[in-house]
């Protein structure tokens, strides 16, 4: 059984339903001693919308960080860390690519996002999740609609929201390429699903996700008075997500891959517990065990 009251009950067999969130959505808000930070009108976004989009914040991270996704990828042919397409055996996500490379680690603890992180989490925080999401032209398939919240609750045990998703475009992301699609101001409300989780069930989901992917009633009602938005941008566009934001993303049937470096922080006051689904946890790539805070790359 869980150890803790379940706040955010999902696939517990019941029928779906939306609750309030019962979280704060930025938690301190004051900036950190050292490196960048966000500004009220930034900070207000954040809370209001559940997102925040930093144009050609960082262009210069790109090449390299390609470079070396190219490089793990042949390294990690055969391992479990690489998801292929649901259709095909094209490459659909790496999971875990800062365990394992120096310009993506260095990524994830820089001194122009990792302030930015804590003073949105109003903690230190520690890097549960990384990945690569790939989209290849004509091939890539869609995302449906989530809130990664709602899986990390259920299936890893993070019990409240307050864990984000930042991540760099290191492609264009336009509007015929699969952009990521997100609905404003839904991060405050939780999408309780129906079903159950099967053991194991990261296996299939990962390729494509059925449970925790709201009903279309479910949707027709969050979309009564909110939007679909489309995040686009240029190469080196950071992109903040709240845990909680509803999104996913279209097919690619474009002529252009689009591809993302994505790290998920969670605060070291939020750390996993009995997943409430009560299965036993997913694998560390998936969600790591090692919550050392993320500590500041040299500048
Ligand atoms: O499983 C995860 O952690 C992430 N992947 C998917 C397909 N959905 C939930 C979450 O974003
Ligand atoms: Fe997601």
């Amino acid at each position: 059984m869980p150890t803790q009251d379940d706040l955010y009950p999902s696939r517990l067999g019941g029928r779906e339903q939306i609750i309030p969130r019962q979280d704060p959505v930025v938690y301190g808000g004051e900036p950190t001693k050292s490196g960048a930070s966000l500004e009220r009108a930034q900070l207000d976004h954040y809370e209001k919308n559940g997102y925040l989009v930093l144009p050609g914040y960082m262009p210069e991270m790109v090449e390299p960080l390609l470079a070396e996704i190219e490089q793990l990828r042949g390294e990690l042919r055969g391992c479990e860390e690489l998801v292929c397409e649901p259709e095909s055996d094209e490459l659909r996500t790496i999971f875990n690519p800062c365990g394992f490379s120096g310009h993506i680690e260095r990524f994830f603890r820089h001194p122009k996002i990792l302030p930015l992180v804590r003073q949105l989490l109003g903690s230190d925080v520690y890097l549960m999740q990384s990945r690569v999401n790939n989209k290849p032209a004509f091939t890539g398939r869609s995302f449906a609609w989530h809130s990664d919240f709602e899986t990390w609750h259920v299936e890893d045990g993070m019990p409240r929201m307050r864990a984000l998703t930042a991540w760099i475009m290191l492609s264009e992301s336009h509007q015929h390429n699969g952009p990521l699609y997100v609905i404003p101001g839904s991060h405050k409300l939780y999408v309780s699903c129906c079903g159950r989780t099967a053991e194991d069930n990261y296996k299939s989901s990962l390729r494509r996700q059925v449970l925790g992917v709201p009903r279309p009633e479910t949707m027709r009602e969050v979309l009564r008075d909110r939007e679909i938005h489309a995040i686009t941008g240029m190469p080196g566009t950071l992109v903040i997500h709240e845990c909680n934001l509803l999104h996913g993303s279209p097919d690619n049937i474009s002529n252009d891959p689009r591809k993302v470096l994505m790290c998920v922080y969670n605060s070291v006051e939020n750390k996993p517990v009995t997943p409430f689904g009560d299965l036993k946890p997913r694998p560390d790539f998936l969600s790591s065990r090692d919550y050392s805070p993320v500590s500041l790359a040299a500048a």
